[in-house]
């Protein structure tokens, strides 16, 4: 049993309820470095098996009720199909995440690319995704760009940003009116010297330019290290323009690990700003982006949702009355103090409580372990082509 007030748990157990955090289908499959992946047993072979895992999450956690897909890495012949598969597993399609970096054509660039007839190409993909989330009913479209330039003087930044803002506004104006746009950025890589959209800011511009259906999208490893996420958050949720997040970890660069296992802190701090804003339920997405290269796949989304279940739990429970006081005095230890307390609470007893609840076993890790899934996909799935990178 949680020790927190009742009133205080009642809350707080509410809004987690309320809570929707959406896996990504490449977390399931094989991933690794740029030096080698290792495959594991049991990994799916297909988007089929995919949702398959990631409906077994949601039914461990029942709080991840819908899975991203990636095209073409989950291209079937019948997304309305797939789409069925999914409802009949409890589970439903999600962001659809477009790719305009794995073709030979993109060397310099998709939709900035100097040639008009790769940008064709380029802009047919993501209208093609558009189609895509018609029949998956998906609402979300994530572009995410690897367009830049290596050297000084390679190609021209104005120049290019323009023909982004063309396919960006093609694109828009395929948008259903429940669908939206959201715009994700990236300091850097692949292109080392310049990245098309390497920043928040670039992504706004954008954004703004396109309309109220197009947003930004946090990716949390895409950041310069140091750099105050949380800040970032507050200043798109005030002008109206946080889509979503695409949450992982990173020590380096963009190591796509389990969020919240590098910095839980600053997984607080970011859910803080979310629950001061009341945005928590609002339409913003609540996405995983992951790469499990070396732990079993399934328990590592597993242990993510979690993660995120936790940080939330905790912003939930900074006392805002207190924390405005302390402001408003100028009482900056104080201030701090009850950020601090509401981080350096035990939320597990009331995340097992909250579980009871919805019936679910109280320990997501160990009920999975215990079902076996494991072992019986790793004597089903042998055979075929595991799914992974670009397959
Ligand atoms: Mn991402």
């Amino acid at each position: 049993m949680s020790d927190l007030a009742p009133e205080t748990a009642t809350r707080v157990s509410v809004a987690l309820r309320a809570q929707r955090i959406e896996t990504a289908s490449w977390a399931y499959a094989n991933s690794g470095t740029r030096f080698k992946v290792f495959a594991q047993e049991g990994v799916p072979r297909d988007p089929y098996e995919k949702i398959a895992d990631a409906a077994v999450v949601h039914r461990f956690t029942g709080v991840a009720p819908s899975v991203a897909l990636h095209i073409p890495w989950d291209k079937v012949d019948d997304y309305a199909d797939l789409a069925r598969h999914a409802r009949e597993l409890g589970v439903v399609l999600g962001t659809i995440n477009a790719n305009v970096f794995q073709d030979d054509d993109y060397k310099l660039g998709s939709v900035t690319n100097p040639d008009p007839a790769v940008r064709r190409k380029a802009i047919a993909h993501l209208i093609e995704c558009v189609d895509i989330m018609d029949a998956t009913g998906s609402r979300d479209l994530k572009l995410w760009f690897s367009d830049g330039t290596n050297y000084p003087g390679q190609d021209d930044v104005r120049t290019r940003q323009g023909r982004l803002a063309d396919a960006l506004a093609e694109t828009y104006a395929r948008l259903g009116d429940q669908q939206r746009m959201l715009l994700e950025y990236k300091l850097f890589e692949p292109a080392f010297y310049l990245t098309d959209v390497p920043d928040w800011g670039t992504a706004y511009l954008h954004c703004v330019a396109l309309g109220d259906r197009a947003q930004v999208v946090i990716d949390t490893g895409h950041h310069a290290p140091g750099t105050n996420i949380e800040f970032i958050v507050a200043m798109l949720v005030r002008a109206g323009k946080l889509g979503g997040f695409d949450f992982n970890s990173r020590f380096y660069a963009d190591d796509d690990l389990m969020v919240g296992s590098a910095d839980p802190f600053q997984l607080f701090r970011i859910m803080h700003e979310i629950v001061l804003a009341d945005e928590l339920d609002k339409g913003i997405a609540f996405m995983l982006d992951q790469c499990h290269n070396l732990e079993p796949k399934i328990q590592a989304v597993i242990r993510s949702v979690l993660n995120v279940q936790e940080a939330t739990a905790k912003a939930l429970l900074v006392d805002h009355a207190a924390l405005k006081a302390a402001q408003d005095a100028g009482d900056v230890l104080e201030a701090n103090a009850v950020l601090m307390d509401a981080y350096n609470t035990d939320v597990r007893p009331l995340l097992r409580d909250l579980r009871a609840d919805l019936g679910l076993d109280p320990d997501p890790i160990a009920a999975y372990k215990r079902s076996g899934y494991l072992e019986k996909v790793k004597a089903e799935r042998v055979g075929g082509t595991q799914a992974g990178w670009g397959a």
